[in-house]
């Protein structure tokens, strides 16, 4: 039988590699090299290689779903359909909320935040960027005036110092990681900061460990250091940024000496002077960092911080060197630059800005309006509301993600998500979140359709169509075209194929003004912004200027200021969770993939050896760890890799769920969850 190879991107990670779908018989079996995008030459972490083994999955959702006494049955699309917005017309606009996602393409990001914003009129949409780089968004931005990595991931290669703090890059975003590696290979040095000794700090020629949640102590004291020895750019600090001396000031604090910062963070004081000096004079410095220093109640002081840092060694603007946020899922920067978010329209246009609003209204041309020029709720605040002001909201359409596994405090969720009158969830796969719908709706996956996704360096790529999807199940842009125009607005929504959206956020958007899926279909795809269609797009950002209206660098002043929760006499552990390289997130498609799910197949806490001991527990014993949310059960994985003081928790397991434990604090401005720092304590669990 003959096969057929479809070039595609990766369904997993931000860092956007492309390889070939191998079909047989119509149906996806295998991955297979594909060697032209120079984001990955050919190459892929296990995820890649095993991105056909959910896809056809025998419990992927093929029919919708429609729940009668607490029973799901299955319907038909009409039946579906006909409910769906029955129930949607009989709500109040700020009635209803959106979860857009991730996953899916931004074609389908836009259909989802023009239905809300349109058909709905609420102004509450957002998604999983909310949980992961808010802090970077809002950061960088203040910043900057630009919320995105600045950099590209060859550029990576090309610098002199790499500094990681809070990225376990070699397992989450492994072919960035492959950058690093060449950086070092070409003389570089490598310097990752993290609670625990990685895979990506057993590379580094300089590895520090630390507690979790001390990250601007951190950050201030390297910058005094610099500062002391006359390490920083005079130049770029003089002409491109605004607020220094304020930043010296408080980086300068006896508070931030090296041998102070030690006793905060645990780092030897040699070691923070090691990394000023290394950071401080190499010719180039690219620093990286993802979830260790955004999902803090300080994230976006965590973000600002790494900004001033690299302002301060004149590293912005410059090949090699950079603020270079990694973005986690394959499309939540597009997802971001779809305005999937409660602020603004596209390209970060403000929802309050009333020339944007008119631009939208006038361009969608709903004949009843859409939204008031307000903000919206942040997810982590929609399930606040539902559990502090019953009522408020009613009702729910979640495309692609699953909360009652990734939100923190789950008690919580799924009290907040049981308080609302109706609950739509379009997914591939009866999720945790799903079997709580009312009516779930069955979508094609990556590998079922085309459209576009953004990677984490802004690179706007293709998806291609490889296979049917499994029985009924559509491709989520069809499904919300279909129920808008159910509800009346066919003519808004009047799209044949998935081009025709992709044309229309072009247009309504600055920065993918230069896009068409002719420019986009070719191994490299193009980097936002790409303001024409004459334009080459734009791979490192802020270079001469930054995105600010004056065009100036932002550094801002900032005290360190500890987690929300920290360890006590009843919580004595800091807990802190995360990933493993095999799964991904809530599972749902990893731990439906044979090959993945058989090396990882449950989770684990990691416990250092000393305090292993203290607890009398041997590495694998059942351990119970509670912390003031709620209690589980998971296997203990003793280690030298973590500190005394520190366990470390994957959140990918729904008999282990990390989330049980984590804390719904929020940083008052991104709204994200402190998921790196807690309190817990942990107990033997002993025959009874
Ligand atoms: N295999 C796999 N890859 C993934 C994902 C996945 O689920 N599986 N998810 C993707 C997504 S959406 C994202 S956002 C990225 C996340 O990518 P990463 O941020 O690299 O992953 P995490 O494991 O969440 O956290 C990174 C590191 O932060 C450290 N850390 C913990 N507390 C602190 C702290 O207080 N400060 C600092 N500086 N570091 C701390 C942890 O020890 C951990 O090694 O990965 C993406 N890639
Ligand atoms: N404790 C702890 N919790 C965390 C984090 C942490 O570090 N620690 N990290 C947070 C971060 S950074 C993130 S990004 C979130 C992720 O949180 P989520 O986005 O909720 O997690 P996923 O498991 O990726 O959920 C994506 C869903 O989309 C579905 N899906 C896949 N493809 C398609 C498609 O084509 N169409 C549709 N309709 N559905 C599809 C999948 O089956 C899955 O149910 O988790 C957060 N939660
Ligand atoms: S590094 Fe990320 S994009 Fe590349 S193959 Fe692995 S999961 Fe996919
Ligand atoms: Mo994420």
């Amino acid at each position: 039988m003959e096969l057929k190879y479809v070039q595609t991107t990766c369904p997993y990670c931000g860092t956007g590699c492309s390889f070939n779908l191998v079909v047989k018989d119509g149906k996806v079996v295998g991955t297979q090299p594909y060697t032209r995008s120079p984001v990955n030459e050919g190459r892929v972490c296990p995820k890649g290689t095993y991105a056909h083994e959910f896809v056809n999955s025998p419990d992927r959702l093929t029919k919708p779903l429609i729940k009668k006494d607490g029973k799901f049955v299955e319907a038909t699309w009409d039946e579906a359909y006909d409910l769906i917005a029955q129930k949607f017309k009989s709500y109040k606009p700020d009635e209803f909320a959106a979860l857009a996602s991730a996953r899916v393409s931004n074609e389908e990001n836009y259909l989802l935040m023009k239905f809300t914003r349109g058909v709905m009129k609420s102004r509450h949409i957002d998604h999983c960027a909310r949980l992961c780089h808010a802090s970077t968004v809002a950061g960088l931005a203040a910043s900057f005036g630009s919320g995105a990595m600045t950099n590209s991931i060859l550029d990576i290669a090309e610098s002199k110092c790499v500094f990681i703090i809070g990225s376990n890059t070699f397992e989450q975003h492994p072919l960035i990681g492959r950058k690093a590696m060449q950086a070092k290979l070409n003389g570089g040095k490598l310097i990752v900061f993290d609670p625990r000794y990685t895979p990506t700090a057993k590379q580094a020629d300089l590895y520090a460990s630390f507690y979790s949640g001390t990250d601007v102590a951190i950050l201030n004291c390297l910058m005094g250091e610099i500062i002391r020895n006359g390490w920083e750019d005079k130049e770029w600090v003089s002409t491109r940024a605004k607020g220094y001396e304020e930043l010296k000031a408080v980086v300068l604090k006896d508070d931030y000496l090296p041998e102070n910062v030690s006793k905060i963070s645990g780092i030897p004081a040699e070691q923070l002077k090691t990394a000023a000096e290394w950071i401080g004079t190499a010719e180039s410095c690219a620093l990286l960092y993802s979830m260790g220093i955004t999902q803090h109640t300080v994230g976006v002081d965590n973000v600002k911080s790494t900004a001033n840092l690299q302002m301060l060694t004149g590293n912005i603007g410059r090949r090699g060197g950079g603020v270079n946020a990694l973005r986690g899922q394959n499309n939540v920067q597009g997802a971001c630059d779809m305005g999937a978010l409660p602020v603004v329209f596209t390209g970060y246009q403000k929802v309050t800005d009333p020339a944007t609003h008119k631009k939208f209204a006038d361009a969608w041309g709903f004949p009843d309006g859409i939204c008031e020029p307000k903000n919206g709720y942040e997810v982590t605040v929609m399930m606040d509301v539902l559990t502090d002001n019953p009522g408020e909201l009613k009702c729910m359409y979640i495309m692609g993600e699953n909360p009652m596994l990734s939100d923190p405090d789950l008690n919580h969720v799924r009290e907040a998500i049981g308080n609302l009158e109706f609950l739509v969830v379009q997914d591939i796969f009866l999720t945790e979140t799903a079997e709580m719908a009312d009516v779930v709706l069955p979508a094609a996956c990556y590998a079922e359709r085309g459209g576009t996704q953004t990677s984490t360096e802004r690179r706007v790529q293709m998806w291609r169509k490889a296979q049917d999807p499994p029985g009924e199940a559509k491709e989520d842009w069809q499904i919300i075209s279909e129920l808008a125009a159910k509800m009346g607005y066919a003519k808004q929504f009047p799209y044949q194929d998935i081009e025709e959206i992709f044309n229309e956020i072009a247009a309504v958007t600055p920065s993918y003004h230069g896009m068409n899926y002719e420019r986009l279909n070719k191994p490299e795809g193009l980097h936002w912004p790409c303001p024409t269609t004459e334009h080459p797009g734009t791979p490192i950002l802020h270079i001469g200027k930054c995105s600010h209206p004056d065009g100036m660098g932002v550094m801002h002043a900032i005290e360190w200021k500890p987690p929300a929760e920290v360890p006590d006499e009843e919580y004595p552990y800091l807990f802190t969770t995360g990933r493993c390289i095999w799964h991904w997130h809530t599972g749902s498609m990893t731990r439906r993939s044979e090959t993945l799910d058989a090396e990882v197949p449950t989770g684990w806490i990691e416990i250092s050896p000393d305090d292993a001991k203290a607890l009398g527990v041997q590495n694998k014993e059942m351990v119970r760890v509670t912390s003031r949310r709620g209690s589980i059960e998971v296997p203990a994985k003793v280690t030298p890799d973590i500190k005394n003081g520190v366990m470390f928790m994957p959140f990918h397991f729904v008999e282990c769920a990390a989330n049980i434990l984590t804390h719904n604090a929020l940083d008052p401005i991104a709204k994200i969850p402190e998921f790196k720092a807690c309190a817990v304590k942990v107990e033997k669990i002993t025959e009874a």
